[in-house]
């Protein structure tokens, strides 16, 4: 039903039921478009904000994207009908909107091409999805191919929904000038300054044809009749009629009347996306609309694809993650690095996490990230809720709500940053902040770190106002006076990372300065938040404390517990007790959630997380950002064991029931898998669908830093791998600094990580001297010998 080719770089899943919602996405700095298995899509593209150039059929829909978005008959999407003309058998490809049963359905998803292939009534439909480099369209491939050994007549119908573009003004017809359906409208607006920001807007949707059809309909009501999507009434006639759209719901459904020969093939080709007007449209088909046009766009596609190849290859005894691994995961950090979200005001904390997974890919962009960020600090130190990218952007939605833990992702995507790179220069460039004033990198770090410590307490902890990481956690801290716990140790986390780089930077008393803010934060975490087995999550408004053994609802949270790791306010005793909670309370199939149990509803002294339904997004479901932090903290010290088993727990499959339980394919790592595990398990394990999401460059971090064990320094590559029991070797090839090492890792009697560097044994497990562009052989040896039957 599901399986790996091409090495990995590929995924088909050959049903189109078992898993509806599963999907691939391809994206530019544009556009995205997230397609799924039935043919339903999803695409946004900028100018700049972000906008639709296909809708659903009776709301300019302006949402986000949904998480667990679900599809209707009439949802956005890309079809196309196939009509026997001589029996009047129809089907449709990929599988909506008629839902025949075909004899074959193929599913593949590759980084930079979606395909399907439909075999049914003895016709092979062959579609195919690219998108171009920098330009904002789909490129649609669609072949068809006789395969029932006799001449045959058929009529291919692309159709191409738009939907409501506008209760002001749409209309659409087919231009023979312009081989295309053209959908006009004018985006609705009320205020007259609207008027001068819309007036340059990309109001017109189309559906080029290299091919000119036989006939089109441009109207979805006359296409659909009274037959509905399953029987359009249009696809009864022998010709489709060529009506027009007059503020009528536009749909571009064109028709191809052909006769085939045994074997014989047809190929056709499209256009479709936003144009400003009938010049962008020629210009957009002169550029694209041709084999050659296709031919080089892929390829060029492919190359941009390419650069998101990362700087790890791993080898190891589960050939599924493997996949993962070297295909899938780097795309999806690329993906976050190169376009943040499709977003003109990212969420600071986001911004800062995807350009650390950059640090990896592309570094120059992360150090590129750190000086934006920086120059939007404010005057006292704090950073502003999101970072504006484009010339005249505003901070809109979850960005107009104080969010109080955004100077904490400095410091630590900073250390990312500088472990991968030793860019230590990056600390004495100088930069103008939001108020005109000058300041190096460095003092802007020191200066954030310090506003974390002036937004406390006088019991020494963080004050959450209406949010921290957690952005619905709103109403906790509403008032000015609720506290966070994670917020507080993240603070301890960021003040010792930032302590390290003063150090380096050869400002001790700077360094012993942020230590010692550290340990007093942290004792102050421990005296008010340690509740006997665990950390609790917080203290509300009227002074409450949240997250203990006498909650029903939300006893016990992933993140205080994390960070208490990571910043050294647990000692070894606490983790030792900690540990085990969080495997008896919040271990699920399908990863560790975020808290449990999941509040069944509103805690007006918490806030708009509990209305969430339980178990999904933060309401206690397994939140994959959350669940990395930990598996982060868990190769911090150590437990190399434990963090891969919930770091294995993230991919989807490999088994069938897995899959299908999680609804999605393995070519990325969604937002959340539904929780609620004891209360709902039914729903437990399905993914949210949502490939947006800060859990990705921790998850790259934790193969390099954490699995692999290849941690840069100032000064070199420091190995310490931590392999799962199991395995008793692996084979890693990693880019860094310029460098390629190609690591032969496995386990041996040594007491201690051994390594041979290119025939010569090393004094200490760290190579140093790195000389960018070449090659080193590196030999492994890790604790642990072969007793292990098990092992592979
Ligand atoms: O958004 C994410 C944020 O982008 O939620 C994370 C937060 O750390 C990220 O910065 C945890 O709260 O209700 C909400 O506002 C939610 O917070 C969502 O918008 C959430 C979605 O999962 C977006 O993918």
């Amino acid at each position: 039903m599901l399986r790996p080719t091409h090495n990995g770089d590929r995924y088909e899943l050959t049903s189109p039921t078992a898993m509806p919602k599963a999907a691939g996405f391809l994206w530019n700095q544009k556009m995205m478009i997230q397609i799924t298995c039935r043919g339903y899509a999803t695409a946004q593209f900028m100018q700049p904000e972000p906008a639709k150039y296909s809708h659903a059929p009776n709301i300019e829909a302006k949402t986000f994207m949904q998480p667990e978005q679900n599809y209707y008959t009439h949802h956005p999407g890309r079809f196309v009908y196939i009509k026997d003309e001589e029996t009047n058998e129809l089907f449709s490809a990929p599988y909506e909107p008629v839902r025949t049963k075909v004899d074959r359905f193929v599913f593949s998803v590759g980084k930079s091409d979606i395909e399907w292939t439909v075999e049914h009534l003895g016709i092979r439909v062959e579609m195919t999805l690219s998108v171009p480099t920098h330009d904002v369209a789909e490129l649609w491939t669609v072949k068809v191919t006789n395969l029932s050994g006799r001449t045959r007549k058929i009529s291919v119908y692309p159709y191409f929904p738009i939907g409501n573009l506008s209760w002001m003004n749409q209309s659409a017809e087919y231009r023979e000038d312009l081989k295309a359906v053209v959908a006009s409208s004018v985006t609705p607006y009320q205020a007259a300054e609207d008027y001068w920001k819309n007036k340059f807007l990309k109001d017109k949707t189309y559906f080029a044809c290299e091919t000119p059809p036989n006939s089109w309909e441009t109207m979805q009501q006359a296409f659909e009749g009274e037959g509905g999507l399953h029987a359009p009434t249009a696809l009864q006639e022998p010709i489709l009629k060529g009506g027009d759209a007059r503020y009528e719901t536009p749909v571009a459904a064109v028709q191809y009347r052909i006769a085939l020969e045994p074997d014989e093939k047809q190929e056709y080709r499209f256009l479709f996306g936003p144009a400003f007007d009938d010049a962008e449209i020629a210009a957009m088909t002169k550029r694209y609309l041709s084999k050659e046009g296709f031919a080089k766009s892929a390829s060029s596609y492919a190359s941009y694809i390419q650069q998101g190849r990362g700087c790890l290859q791993i080898k190891t005894p589960d050939k599924d993650l493997d996949n993962f691994v070297n295909n899938w995961l780097p795309r999806q950090v690329f993906y976050h690095g190169d376009v943040n979200r499709l977003s003109t005001d990212p969420q600071t904390r986001n911004y800062l996490q995807d350009n650390m997974g950059m640090s990896f890919v592309k570094p120059e962009v992360a150090r590129k990230a750190f000086l934006i960020a920086l120059r939007q600090q404010e005057a006292n130190g704090s950073m502003p809720d999101g970072i504006l990218l484009a010339e005249g952007a505003e901070l809109k939605y979850i960005n107009k709500i104080p969010h109080t833990d955004h100077c904490v992702w400095l410091p630590v995507t900073l250390d990312a940053y500088l472990n991968e790179t030793a860019d230590y220069e990056l600390l004495d460039e100088s930069i103008t902040i939001s108020n005109g004033d000058k300041y190096t990198v460095f003092e802007c770090f020191s200066r954030a770190v310090d506003w974390l410590f002036s937004q406390r307490d006088e019991r020494g902890l963080n004050y959450i106002a209406q949010g921290d990481w957690c952005d619905p956690m709103n109403m906790v801290g509403y008032k000015g006076i609720g506290v966070s716990a994670w917020l507080t140790v993240a603070t301890g986390y960021a003040s010792n990372l930032w302590a390290n780089v003063c150090e380096l930077k050869g400002k001790s008393e700077l360094a012993a300065h942020y230590r010692s803010a550290a340990k007093e934060i942290n004792a102050a975490a421990n005296k008010e938040f340690w509740d006997g087995d665990w950390y609790a999550r917080g203290i509300t408004d009227d002074g409450v404390i949240f997250g203990t053994k006498d909650d029903r609802e939300g006893r016990i949270w992933l993140n205080p517990q994390t960070f208490s790791i990571l910043g050294g306010a647990a000692s070894s005793e606490q983790v030792a007790k900690f540990l085990p909670q969080i495997e008896k309370q919040l271990t699920t199939p399908y990863g560790v959630t975020m808290f449990a149990p999941a509040y069944s509803g509103m805690r007006e002294d918490i806030g708009r997380v509990t209305q969430k339904y339980p178990g999904s997004a933060e309401n206690g479901s397994v939140y994959n950002h959350a669940a990395i932090f930990f598996i982060y903290s868990l190769y911090s010290i150590g437990k190399g064991e434990l963090a891969y088993k919930y770091l294995r727990q993230m991919l989807p499959g490999p088994s069938e029931e897995d899959y299908v339980q999680r609804g999605q394919l393995p070519v990325y790592i969604p937002n959340y898998y539904r929780g609620a595990y004891h209360e709902y398990p039914r729903t437990a394990g399905r993914s949210s669908q949502l490939f947006n999401t800060g859990t990705i460059p921790w998850v790259y971090r934790c193969f390099i830093e954490g699995l692999c064990g290849l941690r840069g320094d100032p000064k070199g590559l420091t190995i310490n791998p931590q392999l799962p029991e199991a395995w008793s070797r692996i084979h890693v090839t990693r880019e860094f600094r310029g460098a390629t090492f190609n690591v032969n890792i496995q386990r041996s009697g040594t007491k201690t990580v051994k390594v041979v560097c290119d025939g010569k044994d090393l004094p200490e497990p760290r190579i140093t001297g790195i000389k960018a562009g070449t090659t080193y052989e590196v030999s492994v040896y890790v604790p642990g010998g072969l007793t292990n039957g098990h092992r592979h």
